[in-house]
C-alpha cells in the first residue's frame, strides 16, 4: 500500500528542504499536508504528473521590502516587510499580517501555506497569503506604531486590492494597526474599499470579526465534543495566549459553561483555580487591548490566581486545551502531560501550535484533536463575510454574522469528518482538514491549466 506515492512524497520532501534551506516552519507545515495526501495521490497519480505538490508549495509571488521609519527620539529604524501570495486558485489572496520580532521568510511561508488550505475549508472564495514584519510593537508608542504602519503600507499598497489581495490582522496586528494601515492605503490609493478586513465598525468592519476566531474555535470544539456525547458544560479549559484569539475563546468557552483557568503571554502564565468570569475577562481585555500590559498583572489584581514566570500552562490539569498563542508552543512532553492529566480534547486557536511529536501523541491516544487550519478558520471566514458586506455596501447584524459563522464551522467539521473518519468512529481531523483543502485547491489549479 502507498508504495509509489509514498516514495514520491519522500523524494518531494527532500527536494523541498534542499530548495528552501533553513525554513524549518515551512518544511513542517508542508510535511504535515503531504503526509495526509499520500493515499489520495496513490489513487490519482495524474496529480503527480501534473506536479501539483511542486506547484502548490511554490508561492505565486513573494514580496520583501524595506520599512524605514523614525522613532520618538528621532532615530532612524529599519525593519523588513513581507507579503507571501501563496495561491490564488480559488479566490483573491487573503490572510493576516503579523508584527513580531520572530517574523522571517520561513514563518511567512508556513502561514501563507496553511492559510491556503484553511481558506479553502471556509467554503468561501479566498486564496492564501500572509504578510508581516519583524517590527516589535511591544513598548512602542501609538505614534511610533502609526509611523511604522504608514511606511509599511506605502510599499504594500502596490501589491494589494479588494480583488487581488486582502490583508487582515494576526499577532501584533489588531484594530489599532488595521486603522493606521487602512488610513494610509486610502490616502495613497484614493479609494474607500474593503481591501483590509478587521476594520472598525464605523468604517466598514463587520460585527463579530474581533470575536470570530475564538468563538469559531469553540463552535468547532462543540462539534468535536458532540461526536462523543460531550460539551463544554462543567469542563475545565486551559488556554494559552491572552490576545485576540485567547480572549474570545475564553469568553465563549465560559459562556458555554466551562471553567477557564489559565491565560498566558510570552513571559509566563496565570492559573486561576476559580476560573475566569465576565468581570475578570473585561479586566483582561482592558489590560491587553488598552493598557497593553502583561498577564502577570492578573495575579496582582485577583489574589486567587498565581503567576508562573517563564512557563506555559500545559501542566495544569484540564479536560480541554486551547493553544491560542503561537506556533510550536505545545511539544511532545507537554502533550504527554496533558494526556496524563486526563485531557480529552485539544482545539488549536493558533496556527500550528502543536509540534509533530505532540500531534503524534494525541493521535496515538485517540483523543479529539483539531489542527488550527480547521478550528481557527472562523476568523478568516468572518473576514470573508466582511468582504461580502463591503462589496454589497451593507451591514449585517451580529446575529446574522454569528449564524453564518456557526454554519461555516459546522461545515468545516463535516468536511473533516468526511475525509478523516477511520470507520471506527475516530476522526483524524489533521488528515480530514488537509485532504478536504487539498482536493479543492488542487482541483481548481488543474481546471485553470498550467499557470
Ligand atoms: P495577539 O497578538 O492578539 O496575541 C498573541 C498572544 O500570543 C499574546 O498573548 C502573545 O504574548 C502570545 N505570544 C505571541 N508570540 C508568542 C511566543 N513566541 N511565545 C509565547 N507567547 C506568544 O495575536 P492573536 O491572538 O491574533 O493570534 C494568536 C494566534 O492565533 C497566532 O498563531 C495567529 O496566527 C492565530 N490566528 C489569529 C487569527 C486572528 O483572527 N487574529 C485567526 C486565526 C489564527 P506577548 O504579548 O508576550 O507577545
Ligand atoms: O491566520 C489567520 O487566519 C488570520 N490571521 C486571519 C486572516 C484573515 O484574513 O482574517
Amino acid at each position: 500500500m502507498n508504495g509509489f506515492a509514498q516514495r514520491y512524497v519522500d523524494s518531494f520532501m527532500s527536494g523541498l528542504i534542499a530548495r528552501n534551506p533553513g525554513e524549518a516552519e515551512f518544511h513542517q507545515a508542508v510535511g504535515e499536508v503531504t503526509s495526509s495526501v499520500v493515499s489520495y495521490l496513490e489513487a490519482y497519480p495524474n496529480l503527480i504528473e501534473e506536479k501539483i505538490l511542486e506547484r502548490i508549495t511554490e508561492p505565486e509571488r513573494v514580496v520583501m521590502f524595506r520599512v524605514p521609519w523614525m522613532d520618538d527620539r528621532g532615530q532612524v529604524q529599519i525593519n523588513r516587510g513581507f507579503r507571501v501570495q501563496m495561491n490564488s486558485a480559488i479566490g483573491p489572496y487573503k490572510g493576516g499580517i503579523r508584527f513580531h520580532p520572530s517574523v522571517n521568510l520561513s514563518i511567512m511561508k508556513f502561514l501563507a501555506f496553511e492559510q491556503t488550505f484553511k481558506n479553502a475549508l471556509t467554503t468561501l472564495p479566498m486564496g492564501g497569503a500572509k504578510g508581516g514584519s519583524d517590527f516589535n510593537p511591544r513598548g512602542k508608542s501609538d505614534a511610533e506604531v502609526m509611523r511604522f504602519c504608514q511606511s509599511f503600507m506605502t510599499e504594500l499598497q502596490r501589491h494589494i486590492g479588494q480583488d487581488t489581495d486582502v490583508p487582515a490582522g494576526d499577532i501584533g496586528v489588531g484594530g489599532r494597526e488595521i486603522g493606521y494601515l487602512f488610513g494610509q492605503y486610502k490616502r495613497l490609493r484614493d479609494e474607500f474599499t474593503g481591501t483590509l478586513t478587521g476594520k472598525g465598525l464605523a468604517w466598514g468592519g463587520s460585527l463579530l470579526r474581533p470575536e470570530a476566531t475564538g468563538y469559531g474555535a469553540c463552535y468547532f470544539a462543540e462539534e468535536m465534543l458532540a461526536t462523543r456525547g460531550e460539551g463544554f458544560k462543567g469542563k475545565t479549559v486551559v488556554i494559552s495566549g491572552s490576545g485576540n484569539v485567547a480572549q474570545h475563546a475564553a469568553e465563549k468557552a465560559m459562556r458555554l459553561g466551562a471553567k477557564v483557568v489559565t491565560l498566558s503571554d510570552s513571559d509566563g502564565f496565570i492559573h486561576d483555580p476559580d476560573g475566569l468570569d465576565e468581570e475578570k475577562l473585561q479586566w483582561v481585555k482592558q489590560l491587553k487591548n488598552m493598557r497593553r500590559g502583561r498577564i502577570r498583572e492578573y495575579a496582582d489584581k485577583f489574589p486567587t490566581a498565581s503567576y508562573y514566570p517563564g512557563q506555559r500552562p500545559w501542566g495544569i490539569k484540564c479536560n480541554i486545551a486551547m493553544p491560542c498563542a503561537t506556533q510550536n508552543e505545545l511539544d511532545g512532553d507537554a502533550a504527554a502531560t496533558l494526556l496524563a492529566n486526563g485531557c480529552i480534547c485539544v482545539v488549536e486557536g493558533a496556527n500550528m501550535p502543536s509540534t509533530p511529536e505532540a500531534i503524534a501523541r494525541f493521535k496515538e491516544a485517540r483523543i479529539l484533536y483539531s489542527p488550527g487550519k480547521a478550528s481557527n478558520a472562523g476568523g478568516v471566514a468572518t473576514s470573508g463575510l466582511e468582504m461580502t458586506q463591503n462589496s454589497v455596501r451593507q451591514k449585517w447584524t451580529a446575529d446574522e454574522v454569528d449564524a453564518q459563522l456557526h454554519r461555516i464551522m459546522s461545515d468545516i467539521h463535516a468536511a473533516c469528518a468526511k475525509y478523516g473518519s477511520e470507520g471506527d468512529g475516530y476522526i483524524d481531523y489533521v488528515k480530514g482538514a488537509n485532504l478536504a483543502g487539498f482536493i479543492k485547491v488542487a482541483g481548481a489549479m488543474i481546471d485553470q491549466g498550467l499557470v
